[in-house]
């Protein structure tokens, strides 16, 4: 295994710590040598199950019982939306309740192997939250820059019960991004677990292993949010892996939604725009609110290569998705991971099995729901009042 750039193809050794390319700045990738491909044994539960196929499986794992998530059927969803297999991929069941928890076990364990004791991150709230309670796990320092008033409450409450540093950046994710990056570029005692970091990314492709574990074969198509563009590259990256290692046949098409004031990479796509960056990006699913995405070479290209799209969604969308999912098929997700959902609802998807990501836990963010117009009613502690109070 050795680190590679997408862009210039330089080639550096696993345990060098660079998180672009010396050379040209590009974003880097693992590649897995040749052998790796040739009969992939995978054995036991979880992200660990596909160990040969992950960087640092081989020795010890800082490990919190990650992936292994519910792929749930929903028919019903499915029939209203015109998809005829609709499945959805439920990382509210890690154990922070997000999707990150299956990169942070790789990266922390990366990071604990390299020898570091100080992990950072910028964070819209749930890489701080996982990354705090894998560091937690590991005996490590972890320090996470959030923009300031702009995370989901639950989120938040995870970084600081776990023992994070939180600093609190009166500006953007952007901002916290650039100043962590910078941070930890300066600071050699301290390792970066955002997405920039091919080591998590690593850990989040095995949603595609799952994924085909599950279904015997790939979907037609995958439906993810869209924030800093990490996960979409990553789920790419797993089923490219699994047709080099002649698992699969086909590819699905990958499809990324985006919510209407931070959409950069649905603007890139579509005006082919020299930068991929909006200023001010703004949405309540504040997991997305990201304006310069730092993996959106990685997605365009999962897009382009796969035949997917990308598109917009807006807030109101999202919220209604929020509560059809669930009340139409007991799922309770954040606002992000309706997204997908939103998405099939507005465009719709011609494809027979389709397969949403839905990235977090919708306990993360009861604000979102408790912000609707309130639908509780009140009542006196009497019967006459209950009664009245159902009736009315
Ligand atoms: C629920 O926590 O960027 O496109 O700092 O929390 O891989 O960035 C979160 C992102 C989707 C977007 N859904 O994933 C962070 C952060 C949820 C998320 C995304 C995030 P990427």
């Amino acid at each position: 295994m050795l680190q590679r750039c997408i862009a210039c193809e330089a080639t550096y050794p696993l345990d060098q710590v660079c998180y672009t390319c010396a050379a040209c700045g590009g974003l880097l990738e693992v590649r897995l040598g040749a052998e790796r491909f040739a009969d992939p044994r995978f054995e036991g539960r979880g992200v660990w199950r596909y160990a040969s196929m992950l960087p640092g499986g081989d020795g010890e794992r800082v490990s919190l019982r990650e992936g292994d998530t519910g792929l749930y059927r929903c028919d019903r969803l499915g029939a209203a939306l015109g998809v005829k297999n609709l499945y959805i991929k439920n990382e509210g069941d890690n154990p922070t309740g997000s999707f990150k928890d299956r990169g942070m076990t790789v990266g922390v364990t990366w990071a604990r192997r390299l020898g570091f004791k100080t992990v950072a991150c910028a964070s819209t709230g749930n890489t701080s939250a996982s990354m705090a309670a894998f560091a937690a796990r590991a005996g490590m320092r972890a320090i996470v820059l959030i923009p300031d008033g702009k995370i989901a409450m639950g989120k938040l409450a995870q970084a600081i019960v776990h023992g994070a540093e939180v600093v609190r950046i009166r500006g953007d994710f952007d901002d916290a991004m650039r100043l962590v990056r910078e941070l930890s570029e300066a600071d050699g005692a301290i390792y970066l677990l955002n997405s920039i970091n091919p080591f998590r990314l690593e850990g989040q492709k095995t949603l595609a292993f799952e994924v085909v574990d599950s279904l015997g074969a790939p979907p037609d198509a995958v439906i993810a949010p869209m924030g800093n563009a990490g996960n979409i590259s990553a789920i790419w990256k797993g089923f490219t892996e699994l047709e080099c290692a002649r698992r699969i046949e086909r590819l699905p098409r990958m499809i990324g939604a985006q919510a209407e004031h931070a959409a950069p990479i649905v603007r890139y796509l579509r005006e082919s725009t020299q930068e991929c960056r909006v200023a001010n990006a703004e949405t309540l699913a504040t997991a997305i609110r990201i304006g310069a995405p730092v993996n959106w070479p990685k997605a365009v290209a999962a897009i382009r290569d796969s035949g997917g799209e990308a598109n917009l969604v807006t807030d109101d969308e999202i919220i209604a998705a929020q509560r059809r999912l669930a009340r139409e098929e007991g799922l309770f997700v954040e606002p992000a991971s309706a997204a997908p959902i939103a998405y099939l609802a507005r465009y719709g998807v011609t494809a027979e099995t389709v397969v949403c990501v839905c990235t977090g836990h919708g306990l993360k963010d009861p604000d979102a729901v408790l912000r609707m117009p309130a639908d509780t009613k009140v009542a006196e502690p009497t019967m006459a009042s209950l009664r009245a109070a159902l009736e009315a």
